[in-house]
């Protein structure tokens, strides 16, 4: 029998102060619907869906059926040469949900594996139709692309990037982020100020010159940075762009997937289609790592069109659409449908953003802005010290029976797309007399 050690220590947490973690850790033991439980029988309202990933509630009885049975009923089948109905059944009800001309989807297991899967067939894609000089990869300022080295490279946030800074591909540049706290702070859904950033596309092209740049991958919303909405006009100007130098333009739809804004995706709520979309969270809810990228038709068939019987593809993971995963992926889309969920969203909407733009005044609030159901409160930081006040109000909160997100000194919420106008009141005035608390 394995010994049992009772330490914190053998787990190096990602993304985690491990040492201060781990004198005052915050344990969960069960989940359910909109709450977490921790080990002292404490309930937690969970505002993140967990980390932006369980749109569908927590612990949801038709999904754990699902996942349930599929484990008893086959553990693993590979999906390299082999296959299993439920994968095709489910590329299917996805692609039924995607914008019109997205009928193709690749499965991965996370949003980074997602990524580097969108940037992988960005090139080959290229390369297939006979540009192969079309090598660059254009990211933003401030995204969040995941961790992978292509991730890291066209990601944006300077943290993720400095321990690894001479490692990162090759080729690739950054359009500005579009964070303008100054003319657009307190905005209600797209700010009004910043379509011009879009412009800057246009500067790098002709640094590089079109006819060498393969993509520009930007979040719709980005996530992590903070929710950071985008400028009124700014992603169809981008759409424009790309379609002038007959540019891939990727939409990481990680966060924005599945029901956050209202829509099935960013691209449909925003009006704007991409090439290749990608996505993992919401796609099983959280409840099984999954990942999904969506490319047009004309992407799929320019790999398809070549004569032979070669792989067309080289690429894919052990994983990719493993059977626990795609009945996940299954239930949680079929409980999507059943509940109106995206719908439900869309309707809870204006009540979040006037809840949480109440909070405009409390202490040290600099800015509120939202979008569907992902909103974000922006706090000064204290005096020469970033990022302090942000990780004092996700402990504060935590203790008062709320879970939220923080980054540098602002406070996300994602909340599963379940939750009820009670949830949101009991939220912003549980987090109103912790900034009063706490100022
Ligand atoms: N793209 C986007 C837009 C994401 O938000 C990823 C890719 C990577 O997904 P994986 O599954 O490899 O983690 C993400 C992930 C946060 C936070 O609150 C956000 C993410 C992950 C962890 C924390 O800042 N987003």
């Amino acid at each position: 029998m394995i010994e049992k050690k009772q330490s914190l220590e053998s787990f190096w947490m990602p993304f985690t102060a491990n040492r201060v973690f781990k004198k005052n850790p915050r344990l969960f033991e069960r989940s359910s619907g909109m709450y977490y439980y921790t080990p002292d029988g404490r309930e937690i309202l969970d505002m993140v869906a967990g980390l932006w990933c369980c749109n569908a509630g927590h612990s949801h009885p038709k999904i754990v059926e699902a996942i349930q049975t599929q484990a008893a009923k086959m553990d693993y089948s590979p999906a390299f040469g082999f296959g299993h109905r439920a994968a095709f059944e489910v590329a299917d009800m996805l692609t039924a949900i995607t914008p019109e001309s997205m009928n193709h989807v690749f499965f991965t297991n996370s949003g980074s594996e997602s990524v580097d899967t969108a940037l992988k067939i960005a090139l080959a894609y290229q390369k297939e139709r006979g540009q192969p000089s079309r090598t660059r990869l254009i990211g933003r300022e401030r995204g969040y692309h995941g961790v992978g080295f292509g991730g890291i490279s066209v990601g944006g946030i300077p943290y993720n990037r400095k321990q690894f800074s001479n490692s990162m591909i090759p080729g690739v540049d950054h359009l500005p982020h579009t964070h303008l706290l100054n003319l657009n702070a307190y905005s209600r859904g797209l700010p009004e100020h910043g379509i011009e950033l879009a412009d800057e596309l246009e500067n790098i092209l002709t640094l590089h010159d079109p006819s060498n740049v393969a993509a520009v991958i930007v979040e719709p919303i980005a996530g992590s940075a903070g929710v950071l909405v985008p400028p009124r006009g700014y992603l169809k100007r981008l759409r424009e762009i790309c379609d002038k130098h007959d540019i891939l333009l990727i939409f990481d739809e990680v966060i924005t997937g599945f029901g956050r804004l209202g829509d099935n995706f960013a691209a449909q709520a925003f009006d704007v289609i991409p090439d290749i979309m990608t996505s993992a969270k919401g796609l099983t809810s959280g409840s099984v790592p999954m990942g999904a990228v969506f490319v047009r038709d004309e992407i799929y068939q320019e790999f398809m069109s070549k004569p032979g019987t070669a792989i067309e593809l080289f690429h894919g993971y052990t994983y990719s659409a493993h059977p626990l995963a795609v009945a996940a992926c299954k239930a949680t889309q079929q409980v999507y449908a059943d509940e109106g969920l995206f719908q439900r969203a869309a309707e809870m909407a204006p009540i979040f953003e006037d809840a949480l733009h109440s909070l405009k005044g409390e202490p040290n609030v600099i800015d509120i802005r939202n979008y569907g159901l992902m909103g974000a409160v922006e706090f000064a930081a204290h005096e020469g010290q970033p990022g302090v006040r942000g990780a004092e109000l996700i402990q504060k909160s935590f203790e008062s029976g709320l879970m939220v997100r923080v980054t540098g000194d602002t406070i996300a919420f994602s909340p599963p797309l379940i939750l009820e106008e009670s949830h949101i009141q009991q939220a912003v005035e549980t987090f109103r007399t912790v900034l009063r608390a706490h100022n």
